[in-house]
């Protein structure tokens, strides 16, 4: 048994087969300083405008800045780093391909409090995927490092094969790691951001990967070029997916909601608690929340 710490030279399937039982794995010292200095380079202009989180799940003291293959190119090699695509390739085997789901710098700062224990995968507007079904797989890389004082993500081991009621009997451990280390985990285990006391932010970047399969049949945004798109009105917009899918769902960038980001304005996605949902599941969720 491991302590879920493993070095960037340990065989794939050793990582792949303990994130499988365990819901989490981490990567020792997976990229090098120089990427990591370039990375953080690239990206503090854009972490600077990000604003804060709008709700607690957010976080009020966090910012999140997306459209990293864009902005940051150092993140591409993030993106394709041949440890990531070994481990999620196994984890996500079961489907014909996988993508890219989303990149997010996550600036926590001091004064931030825990973010409640989520799955992520409940952006697919809490659809419940059978247990042995998994639609995605993440992975965190440390931009500083990950300690119990900063933040480090915190992970229930083993609670994706868990109802939620009886997670609670779980400890939770804290992904704590070098700068430069890579934290798997995926869709189902009970996670969060932890809680920073420390007086320096906490930034990881999480990049995060699903299968081929969730996305439309016809790509539209590409079928119907943004020139066209732009003089077509809203509610077609909205059709062709130009909305919030759910409460996660379709964003850009810095959680701009996609037909705003169209139309050239900065104007964000609804955020959990301002979401509005037939979903049960999500209820109980956002009830939860502030409690
Ligand atoms: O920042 C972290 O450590 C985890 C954040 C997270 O789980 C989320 O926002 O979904
Ligand atoms: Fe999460």
């Amino acid at each position: 048994m491991t302590d879920g710490h493993f070095a960037a030279n340990t065989p794939r399937r050793e990582i792949s087969a303990f994130l499988h039982e365990n819901g989490y794995a981490i990567v020792d010292d997976a990229a090098d300083a120089a990427v990591m200095n370039r990375l953080a380079i690239e990206a503090a202009p854009f972490v600077e405008q990000s604003a804060h989180g709008r709700d607690t799940y957010d976080g009020r003291h966090t910012r999140r800045t997306g459209a990293l293959i864009a902005r940051c190119p150092t993140v591409r090699t993030l993106v394709m780093h041949p440890i990531v695509r070994g481990v999620v390739g196994d984890f996500l085997a079961h489907s014909t391909t996988y993508q890219l789901h989303l990149t997010q710098l996550i600036t926590i700062e001091p004064g931030e409090t825990k973010q409640k224990p989520h799955r992520d995968q409940m952006a697919f507007d809490f659809f419940a995927f059978p247990a042995d079904y998994h639609v995605q797989c993440n992975t965190m890389w440390a931009l500083t490092d990950f300690t119990a004082a900063n933040g480090a993500t915190h992970i229930a081991p083993g609670t994706g094969h868990m109802t939620d009621a009886d997670a609670e009997a779980v400890d939770e451990i804290q992904a704590t790691m070098r700068r430069g280390s890579v934290l798997f985990y995926d869709g189902k285990v009970l996670h969060g951001g932890g809680a920073n006391t420390s007086d320096r932010p906490r930034q990881g970047v999480n990049i995060t990967y699903a299968v081929g399969w969730v996305r439309q049949e016809e790509n539209q945004y590409l079928a119907c070029p943004s020139d066209i798109a732009r003089t077509l009105d809203d509610d077609l917009l909205k059709m062709m997916g130009y909305q919030q899918g759910a409460f996660a769902l379709g964003y850009v960038g810095d959680q701009v909601d996609p037909l705003a980001a169209l139309r050239g304005s900065h104007d964000k996605v609804k955020t959990v608690e301002n979401f509005r949902d037939s979903n049960d599941a999500f209820q109980t969720f956002v009830d939860d929340l502030n409690r």
